[in-house]
């Protein structure tokens, strides 16, 4: 099977709702000598779309996108260590503060972007979902971290992530962190309008923005 062929598998494992297809193709995809970022990017997320977009037209429910979220886990168990066996050794400094802002329970590409960024040599603090602008706030000072980043995955939960920067600017703590957003409904045109440092429409984005942000502030 070529690497389009297992990618295409991998999606549809997704789709399926099949766990152990799911993990067993993952399997494969290392064995094959796919790049296991490429699995999670072109495999397992876009079955995930695919099942988004089925949900959206009413043609499957919530307990299939429960059963894919399921499967994409069962198949990160198989990848992720392998993202973490290719961790950059280079030295970063920067302290990423993470989470799923309020309201939103959604934690799948939250949780890629912590381990990309991870893998890429950045200490990740992550928060979780539904947690609420003061939580980021606060966990921030805490962390004594250099970046926020905020994850939303659901039009009705973006203005918990405008909530998170008005909360800075009240308590003038705005210029001390950088601000970046993310997540399926989310843009540049929304960061820009909610004045986030940034927006990445990948994990892959994620590590590139941070990258860049954090070395421009240096
Ligand atoms: C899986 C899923 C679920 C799972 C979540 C499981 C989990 N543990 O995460 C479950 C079944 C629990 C769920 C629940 C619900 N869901 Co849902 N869900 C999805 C689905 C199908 C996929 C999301 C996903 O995991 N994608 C795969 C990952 C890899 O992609 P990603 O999240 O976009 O992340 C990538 C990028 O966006 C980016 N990124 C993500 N975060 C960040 C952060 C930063 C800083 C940066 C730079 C980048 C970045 O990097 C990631 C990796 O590349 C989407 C459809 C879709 N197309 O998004 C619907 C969807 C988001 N859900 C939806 C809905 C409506 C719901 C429910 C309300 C359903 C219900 N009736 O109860 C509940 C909401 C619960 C809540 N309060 O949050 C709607 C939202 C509609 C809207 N208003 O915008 C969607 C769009 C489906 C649809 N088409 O209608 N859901």
């Amino acid at each position: 099977m070529d690497k389009q062929q297992i990618l295409e598998k991998l999606a549809q494992a997704i789709v399926d709702t099949d766990p152990e297809l799911a993990r067993a193709t993952a399997k494969e995809a290392i064995a094959s000598g796919v790049s296991p970022l490429e699995a999670v990017e072109q495999g397992l997320s876009k079955g995930m779309g695919t099942i988004g977009d089925l949900f959206g037209r009413g043609e499957v429910f919530l307990p299939e996108l429960l059963l894919s979220a399921n499967a994409f886990n069962e198949a990160m168990q198989v990848l992720k260590p392998e993202l973490e066996a290719r961790k950059q050794q280079i030295a970063q400094t920067a302290t990423v503060v993470l989470g799923t802002v309020q309201g939103d329970l959604h934690s799948i590409g939250k949780n890629i972007v912590a381990t990309l960024l991870e893998t890429s040599g950045f200490r990740v603090v992550d928060l979780g979902v539904d947690r609420s602008p003061l939580d980021f706030v606060q966990e921030a000072g805490k962390a004594n971290a250099d970046v926020i980043a905020l994850s939303c995955l659901m039009t009705t939960t973006m203005p918990s992530q405008k909530a998170v920067i008005d909360v800075l600017k009240e308590m003038k703590l705005r210029d001390k962190y950088l601000v970046v957003v993310g997540g399926a409904p989310t843009s540049q045109k929304w960061a820009d309008e909610i004045g986030a440092d940034g927006y990445g429409q990948s994990a892959v984005d994620a590590v590139a923005l941070v990258k860049r942000l954090v070395n421009k502030k240096k």
